[in-house]
């Protein structure tokens, strides 16, 4: 005689008794259903077998008759979207199951009969599933957060962010960056926010921007944020700082003098510089987007340039695009070589054989100033760099809608190119690779939290007077504590 486990393989061989019908049932209150997700497809006919021998009802399908769905390996917030996703097929009105652990129904088993479904044994999350979610918990930084490129608050991200932007027009980069951290801690929330009761407990939710957020949920506008678009001063502002050349300084100070128009500006040539005569007389193509393809063209472009300037020299892609944006104001390259020093006089080289090929505009040299006492203050990184227009070819073919308006044969597009040595080049790639906001947070981290100070160039330890030698950007966010992120949830 076989023992009662042998026994019953034989009785359903090959796994079928999971799909064979399940004999009468002990329990007649208990349906079950168990998930083969994690548990396994073997594992689970075995579970089965097991259960129907000992008179539980085990159903194949989840249907409606399911009184208890049994789960192996699954956290109580993937059980629940689990549940929430098949219930869009289920019939309307039906009591959801219960969402239990494995260890109620090996539990069960091992007592012959159902016992009861105790809080330990729920699959749940703690908040309530019915009106708006809770309030979330987050961490302070930017940088200790991943904060997708697509999220789910973008209008109230969008009304946040105009009042950032107005406020750095009128130089309060202290409003500006408040309004900035909330829109970021928007922009990394899993869900969308419904109520304001969401806004509890999130970092740099102050009360004016949790009143613009009430106002867009409660009336679907801000007002404040409707005049500030609707005003001249943010308009003009706005105009003139997306000129190639123009900060807000220079933008301010031409609104004050009566300036509105960027026909008023090529009036008044004495004004401007040469950046900004270029900047103007390409603006259309300028204040246009850059799209995926030009930016794929444009690194052909610059990688063949580059090898031939210094053999072996690489050209990386940063700034917005290497985050996932499929669209930009600009495109950024870093540019390096493996050995240290090589790089060293590339870069005019390079533009030299891009100007060759007639691709250039314009081009800003600015030499490398790492280790100039007086470049110390200076906000920005001290690497060689040029700050480019180019004039991109674009391929022949209009779409048929354009058919009667032929595509221009180019198109000019701002590119920055920097080159950093090998050594600091982790830190040039995720300073580079931004977002502004997400760099600025992740310095204030390490200044504030760590004591270490971070910039392109490097991570110093001003204490042992020590700078971290580091091979990648994991090894940065290593030594600062930090979780990796990759650039795709650096979109604070
Ligand atoms: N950056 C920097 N120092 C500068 C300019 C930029 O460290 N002087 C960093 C922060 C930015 C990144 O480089 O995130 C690229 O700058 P961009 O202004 O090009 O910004 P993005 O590429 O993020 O966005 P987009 O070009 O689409 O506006
Ligand atoms: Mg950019």
């Amino acid at each position: 005689m076989l023992p009662e486990r042998r026994r019953m393989r034989v009785r359903s061989p090959g796994g079928t008794a999971a799909s064979s019908a399940p004999p009468s049932t002990r329990f007649p209150g208990v349906a079950i259903y168990l998930v083969e997700r994690r548990m396994g497809r073997s594992r689970r006919a075995f579970l089965t077998r097991l259960a129907r021998s000992k008179g539980f009802r085990v159903l194949e399908a989840c249907s409606s008759e399911v009184t208890h769905i049994v789960m192996e390996q699954t956290s109580a917030e993937e059980a629940v979207c689990w549940q929430e996703r098949r219930a869009v097929a289920a019939p309307l009105g039906c009591t959801p199951a219960a969402l239990l652990d494995i260890s109620w129904f090996t539990e069960s088993l091992a007592a012959g009969q159902p016992v009861s479904v105790e809080c330990r044994h729920r699959l749940e999350v703690a908040e309530p599933r019915k009106g708006p979610p809770s309030p979330a918990w987050m961490p302070a930084y930017a940088c200790q957060r991943p904060t997708p490129l697509i999220h789910h608050n973008i209008s109230l991200t969008e009304a946040l962010e105009t009042l950032a932007e107005a406020a750095g027009f009128e130089g309060s980069e202290g409003r500006c960056l408040t309004f900035q951290r909330a829109a970021s801690v928007l922009r990394a929330l899993p869900r969308p926010v419904i109520a304001l009761s969401q806004l509890r407990g999130l970092p740099h939710f102050g009360e004016h921007s949790s009143r613009v957020v009430q106002e867009l949920l409660e009336h679907g506008v801000c007002e404040e944020v409707e005049r500030v678009r609707r005003s001249e001063r943010y308009q003009t502002m706005k105009l003139f700082t997306q000129i190639f050349g123009v900060g807000v300084r220079t933008a301010d100070r031409w609104y004050q003098e009566g300036l509105r128009t960027l026909d008023d500006l090529r009036e008044q040539p004495q004004r401007l510089t040469q950046q900004q005569k270029v900047g103007l007389q390409h603006h259309r193509d300028l204040s246009s987007p850059v799209l995926r393809p030009d930016v794929e063209a444009l690194q052909q472009l610059v990688e063949a340039a580059v090898e031939q300037a210094l053999p072996g020299a690489t050209v990386t892609l940063t700034g917005g695009f290497r985050r996932g944006k499929l669209q930009g104001h600009d495109v950024d390259f870093l540019i390096t070589h493996p050995e240290e020093g090589q790089e060293a006089g590339l870069l005019p080289r390079a533009m030299r054989c891009l100007q060759d090929q007639g691709l250039v505009l314009y081009d800003q040299y600015q030499q490398s100033h790492y280790g100039d006492p007086a470049w110390q203050s200076h906000t920005m990184d001290a690497f060689e760099r040029s700050f480019c227009i180019f004039r991109l070819p674009q391929p022949p073919g209009a779409s048929v809608r354009e058919a009667t308006r032929p595509r221009p044969a180019w198109k000019a597009v701002r590119v920055d190119l920097v080159v950093a040595p090998i050594s600091q080049f982790p830190f040039a790639l995720l300073g580079w690779t931004g977002s502004k906001l997400f760099q600025r947070e992740l310095r204030r981290f390490s200044r504030k939290e760590k004591g270490l100070w971070l910039n392109s160039h490097g991570l110093f330890d001003p204490e042992q007077k020590t700078f971290f030698h580091v091979a990648s950007e994991e090894d940065i966010f290593r030594h600062l504590g930090l979780e990796y992120l990759p650039p795709e949830q650096r979109n604070a």
